[in-house]
């Protein structure tokens, strides 16, 4: 679905762009699938399986694996963890259905409406199932892959070598993301806005930095709620954060990043790939063993020191601003 006049436009206003009924109940089952087999595989190899296990669904035993194992939450991420300290026993999953969501057809043609014909998918990319927040401890509440997410520029997140490059935000709602399950929520037009923001130094780790609650606090903000198969575009940009699930259910997204082939990633050490093109159809990846080999030739050669895992750390010169604390 190429994104119309109308929705561009808005997009290009806004820096955001919500759209319904992207990904029918088809194109996310095999997501659904992979993961049910992934929390059992988890569950079981972190010796959280429950005597009623079986008779739990895939809502319970999540959060039972995540409420008491926090930690246990980087091997059902899409990105090997944001940490200096990267081993060859770190965990991410790079499943075949998620290869299938990334270069998902309905997903590829809105990421050209917007960036052209060539479209790379670039490796900042997340996972985020967020189950009750009343079920996390202190760890998982700090986790914006399963809480609440800090508000941020997504351009904030990634190196100063891609500040030209144009990075688009395609998010992935696989439940509903209602105002209560924590939604994102973004300003509408801050994506206009000179440079970036002031951002803190994330309190547990880089990917959780954000930009000061009083600097949000001055200006209208809108919540970007979804339906199950729905997707957010949003600008690199565009101030958002999302709050927490504060109803009994999971809030699960995904959210990926596209851009066009010829700019910096801001996170060369994790894999990037050629998603789509017509210049050279012959480059693009369709295999998930290809993807998935990327993912661990980039842990291998991290973990045995030829490659140094560098993320964005600009923010940590502002960890003693009083607007930080
Ligand atoms: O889903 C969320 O909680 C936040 C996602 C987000 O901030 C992003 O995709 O940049």
């Amino acid at each position: 679905m190429q994104l119309d006049a109308a929705q561009l436009e808005a997009f290009h206003r806004d820096g955001f762009l919500v759209l319904e009924d992207v990904l029918d109940e088809a194109s996310r089952k095999p997501l659904f699938d992979e993961y049910a087999q992934l929390v059992n595989d988890v569950a079981k190899a972190r010796e959280l399986v429950t005597e009623n296990w079986d008779s739990m669904s895939f809502e319970d035993r999540f959060t039972h694996l995540v409420a008491n194992d926090p930690d246990a939450y980087e091997y059902l991420d899409i990105s090997l963890p944001l940490k200096n300290d990267l081993t060859e026993e770190s965990g991410m999953h790079a499943g075949p259905a998620v290869f299938h969501l990334l270069t998902h057809p309905a997903l590829l043609d809105i990421a050209e409406s917007i960036l052209g014909p060539e479209v790379v998918s670039n490796p900042v990319q997340h996972a985020r199932i967020k189950p009750p927040e009343s079920a996390l401890n202190a760890a998982g509440q700090g986790n914006s892959n399963m809480a609440r997410t800090g508000w941020h520029q997504d351009a904030a997140v990634v190196l100063e070598n891609a500040e030209a490059s144009p990075i688009l935000t395609v998010w992935v709602a696989m439940t509903d993301a209602t105002p209560e399950m924590g939604c994102m929520q973004a300003i509408p037009g801050s994506h206009r806005w000179a440079g970036l923001g002031k951002h803190c130094p994330g309190r547990a780790g880089v990917g959780e930095l954000f930009i000061p609650p009083s600097l949000i606090e001055e200006h209208p903000r809108v919540d970007l709620a979804v339906r199950a198969g729905g997707v957010v575009l949003l600008n690199k940009n565009t101030w958002h954060g999302a709050g927490p699930n504060l109803t009994e259910n999971i809030r699960w997204s995904f959210d990926l990043r596209f851009q066009p082939p010829q700019y910096p990633t801001g996170r060369e050490c994790f894999p990037e790939f050629l998603a789509r093109s017509t210049a050279n159809p012959h480059d693009v990846v369709t295999s998930p063993a290809h993807w998935r080999s990327k993912w661990e030739e980039a842990r291998h050669s991290i973990g045995r020191g030829d490659t140094k895992a560098v993320f964005n750390a600009r923010w940590e010169s502002n960890g003693e601003d009083p607007l930080c604390a």
